[in-house]
């Protein structure tokens, strides 16, 4: 089967078998006898193209993108500026280390990112393959600066799934569980969750900083690290003041202050990163998914005297800031850019809102629709309480990918349905899928 990836892809829904289809089914034996167990997928069709706001898979079903592959695809999937910018850079040279001989790329990523992350202040910047390196590494960056070892976390959070990153994670199912011991120096505090917690944004800081103080005190304390959106935990967008708070005793207290912007950034919530909204200048900010158009690449960015605090050959790694990666990120913030996909992201959580805020009037198990831009969720409720609805959610986002539309589920209560669409999708194309979502609810 020949079939072009890429925007040009027929921007339809069109389903020619059952979900998954007999080749996917093969493809899923095979991937059982071969692939680890603990390798789990949401929806095992498997995909041969993919563009604007359509999965394609090989027994040429074709699907809505809800998902994004987790938050990257936000240029589309083989987005053109993307495949141009790395077929050129493979063609040049694949690979030399860039901390045995550097490169340019590199240095380009750099240089942006300093420009773009919040804050106007002298920055630096380093690169990596993953979010969970990313995450790692700005931990080490603060304690070798700080000559601190303490790391302050939150309820709800998700950083990765490495050792230090899994003990900085919140939920133990599926990804803690029985990975242990894990990494020192963690402690967990409250968050701001204002369907839950009812409190305003200071109020909430209020207790999580006494909680800091009780637990281990600014002394031992080098860095507080926080989602400003929590991704994997639900989608839990703090009340308006809290990230202030924080981030304003972390500073009066010599704590460096470390945004996880690695599910938030590069114009997904309809700013170039979350922290924009409340005009949150971090001391370090970690990024990853969206920033390279698919290609594995992430960042520590941040104060150029915390940066450079970490000697010669202190940070690195073999593939960090891969050349090909450094030529798609280029390309693909060229395109947010040039684009304007941060404005289209604002639209598409405009549909989702309204599209949701219409239903909710006739269906109480709609307990809260959150979330910014193209960064969306519901949290779904037994009705008439807010009991978590874990079965309902995960039935809905089952019936909805037999459907041709793959939404992902998240929370950790299992109850919340996120939408992360490609930002290259169309309004017709998204409302279909949240329609198909909406007939999942009323058949459940
Ligand atoms: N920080 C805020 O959202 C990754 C997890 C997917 P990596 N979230 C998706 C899964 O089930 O493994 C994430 C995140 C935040 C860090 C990470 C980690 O990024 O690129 O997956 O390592």
């Amino acid at each position: 089967m020949s079939v072009i990836g890429g925007p040009s892809l027929p921007q339809e829904r069109k389903l020619v078998t059952s979900i998954p289809g007999p080749k996917s089914q093969e493809m899923l034996a095979r991937k059982n006898s071969a692939v680890a167990a603990g390798v789990g997928v949401a929806l095992p069709v498997s995909i041969v193209a993919a563009g604007g706001g359509v999965l394609v898979d090989v027994d040429g079903n074709s699907l809505i993108d809800l998902g994004s592959g987790i938050a990257v695809t936000g240029v589309g999937n083989a987005s053109p500026a993307v495949v141009a910018a790395v077929t050129e850079q493979v063609q040049q040279f694949t690979h030399t280390c860039f901390t045995v001989t550097p490169y340019e790329g590199y240095i380009a990523v750099a240089e942006k990112l300093n420009e773009l992350t919040p804050g106007d202040h002298e920055k630096r910047t380093a690169l990596f393959n993953s979010g969970a390196e990313a995450v790692e590494n700005a931990v080490k960056i603060a304690r070798h600066y700080t000559k601190k070892t303490g790391v302050v976390v939150f309820d709800h959070s998700y950083h990765g799934r490495t050792n230090l990153t899994m003990g900085m994670t919140a939920k133990n199912m599926p990804y803690k569980d029985g990975f242990g011991p894990f990494a020192p120096e963690v402690y967990r505090v409250p968050t701001s969750y204002p369907y839950r917690d009812g409190l305003s944004g200071p109020d909430a800081a209020a207790i999580t900083i006494d909680q800091i103080e009780k637990q281990l005190g600014a002394t031992n304390l080098a860095a507080i690290i926080i989602e400003p959106i929590q991704g994997e935990g639900g989608f839990i967008a703090p009340a308006e003041g809290f990230l202030p708070a924080i981030q304003a005793w972390a500073t009066a207290n010599d704590v460096v202050f470390i945004l996880d912007e690695v599910q938030t950034g590069f114009a997904r919530t309809g700013n170039t990163f979350a922290a924009d909204f409340e005009g949150v200048v971090p001391d370090l900010v970690t990024t990853a998914k969206g920033i390279a158009g698919g290609l594995p690449l992430s960042a520590v960015t941040g104060r150029a005297a915390i940066m450079d605090s970490a000697h010669s050959g202190g940070l690195g790694g073999t593939y960090a800031g891969s050349p090909i990666a450094c030529a798609a990120a280029l390309a693909t913030i060229e395109t947010y850019e040039k684009e304007n996909l941060a404005e289209r992201a604002t639209e598409i959580g405009k549909v989702i809102t309204d599209f949701f805020t219409d239903l909710q009037k006739t269906d109480d198990r709609i307990g809260d629709i959150r979330g910014r831009g193209a960064m969306m969720a519901i949290e779904f409720v037994e009705s008439g309480s807010k009991d978590p609805a874990a079965a309902l959610t995960g039935a809905i986002a089952k019936q909805a990918g037999a459907e041709g539309v793959v939404v992902l589920t998240c929370g950790t209560y299992g109850n919340v349905v996120r939408f992360l669409p490609p930002l290259t999708i169309s309004d017709e194309l998204l409302r279909e899928g949240l329609q198909v979502v909406a007939d999942a609810l009323a058949a459940n």
